[in-house]
């Protein structure tokens, strides 16, 4: 079997399961072979913690894309997440050409903030050049203070109607990439989920699990990793957002009875063997 291969660009957090230590071993337990171009390194991550170290790696992008250009490697998926500068972003759309064949999927995870706030590194100026970004993704995966930051438009909060919601998504589309996750999506009865939105068929679902209380660091970047590796397995972007809502829900509500503090992650090692199954039933169909 064909192994796939993706090229994640994302933050190495050292503490604070995110970016690179989430997208490393679930695109691993579902199959993929994962090459890091690490964007920054960290103690930790940024959110709710203080005196975090920080080393911008914006210098590197270029010559590491250059490097792996002169081997010839080529990647069925490039998926970008938490970036250190606009330049960074910059430079991560001049790299595109040299990492993707006619068939690479750009997976675009448009990091900046949360909770109607931008993270603590990010600036305006990255807002902007993660917007432009966007213009050359397949697929995004904004939470809801992102599409805001996208879409120019003001972050509306809790239960909200379905046209509404569908709105949002077409208007991320216009931007560029043809699909579109949009997490943090409440629905009625304590529910919380993502919208998934394909503008070329116009099908538009929502996925939920019921609300876990509590501020849920990593979540993100879980379900964006999930959703990847789901469409790697074939899957379409409709049930591949079902799959990732349904892991990510089940992390949470494991992290919430161990009691673990929030800031430092979600439980969900002790569940890839779930994402592993996964892969070999796409294995067994295609075999
Ligand atoms: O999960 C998003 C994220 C990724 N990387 C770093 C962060 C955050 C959110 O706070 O700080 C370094």
């Amino acid at each position: 079997m064909n192994i796939k291969r993706v090229a994640a660009i994302h933050d190495l957090s050292g503490v604070g399961k995110c970016s690179l230590t989430v997208a490393l071993p679930v695109l691993c337990a579902m199959g993929a072979e994962v090459c890091a171009l690490p964007t920054a390194v960290l103690s930790t991550h940024t959110g709710g913690i203080s005196g975090f170290t920080y080393r911008d790696l914006t210098d590197d992008l270029p010559r590491v894309v250059r490097h792996w250009a002169s081997l010839g490697l080529k990647f069925d998926a490039v998926y970008t997440g938490f970036a250190s500068s606009a330049e960074q972003l910059k430079a991560m759309r001049d790299a595109l050409p040299s990492l993707r064949s006619t068939d690479t999927l750009m997976f675009i995870d448009p990091v900046m903030g949360d909770a109607g706030k931008l993270y603590k590194t990010y600036t305006p100026e990255m807002a902007d050049a993660t917007r432009e970004l966007c213009a050359v993704a397949d697929v995004i995966t904004p939470n809801r203070t992102e599409a805001a930051l996208l879409t120019r438009t003001d972050l509306t909060t809790g239960v909200r109607p379905e046209a509404e919601i569908r709105a949002l998504c077409r208007k991320l589309s216009d931007l560029g990439p043809r699909r579109v996750a949009l997490t943090g999506v409440e629905t009625s009865g304590g529910r919380v989920g993502a919208a998934a939105w394909d503008a070329g068929t116009e099908e538009f679902v929502i996925h939920s699990a019921p609300i876990v209380e509590g501020a849920w660091h990593g979540t993100g970047d879980l379900f964006a990793s999930v959703t990847l590796g789901a469409l790697m397995l074939g899957r379409a972007l409709p049930e591949a957002v079902g799959i990732a809502t349904a892991f990510t829900h089940g992390c949470i509500a494991r992290t919430k009875l161990n009691g673990t503090d929030p800031r430092f992650g979600v439980a969900f090692e002790c569940a890839l063997g779930e994402l592993t199954a996964l892969a070999a039933s796409a294995k067994n169909h295609s075999a």
